[in-house]
């Protein structure tokens, strides 16, 4: 099951874990409130998963594609690493499959801290419109994951400040009302 705690605030390396001492774990629940929603799959059979077939149907996931993310397969790797881990948000939800090695997620909690969500084989998420958040590689150095989308896909990532987007209020209208 996939893991997620509250970060520390230290600047060391972004690819460590930054847990708090002792550790302070966040709930599937917990990121449901915040609009984060996840599920298990069989990262061995993608081309084939009725399961990821009915998730895809059901959310209207229609394009895929396949991203690497490894410094020699992904072009402008370092740069691209770097974008990835500014804090921003879409306009549309951002949906990963993580379907061969691993990374973290982080996403504002709503006091603004951190969340650090640990994605391994098998784990998908989906990261709603207008929350703020970002991607590291861990300490593994590889990912490989599937990139869903709702139609044609825009991957424009709005860095913090993108506060006067109706999605990001929206969001927070959303958020605040959750139970
Ligand atoms: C993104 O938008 O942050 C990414 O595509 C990160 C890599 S997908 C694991
Ligand atoms: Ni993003």
């Amino acid at each position: 099951m996939v893991e997620a705690w509250y970060m520390d605030d230290s600047s060391e390396d972004q690819r460590t874990p930054h847990r708090l001492e002792p550790n302070k774990a966040v709930s599937l629940e917990e990121l449901e409130k915040l609009g984060v929603l996840y599920w298990k799959l069989d990262a061995d059979n993608y081309e084939t998963d009725p399961k990821l077939a009915k998730i895809r149907e059901e959310r209207g996931y229609s394009y895929v594609d396949i991203i690497e993310i490894h410094k020699d397969t992904l072009p402008n790797y370092e740069e691209k690493l770097k974008i990835f881990y500014m804090e921003h948000l879409h306009l549309d939800e951002e949906i990963r499959y993580i379907l061969d090695g691993s990374g973290y997620f982080d996403v504002r909690a709503k006091d603004e801290k951190w969340i650090r969500i640990a994605m391994e084989k098998g784990d998908m998420i989906t990261l709603p419109a207008g929350i703020y958040h970002r991607f590291t590689l861990d300490q593994n150095n590889y990912t490989k994951a599937m990139r869903l989308f709702v139609g044609e896909p825009v991957w424009t990532a709005h860095n913090r400040p993108a506060d006067h987007f109706d999605c990001r209020k929206e969001y927070l209208n959303k958020i605040a009302t959750a139970v």
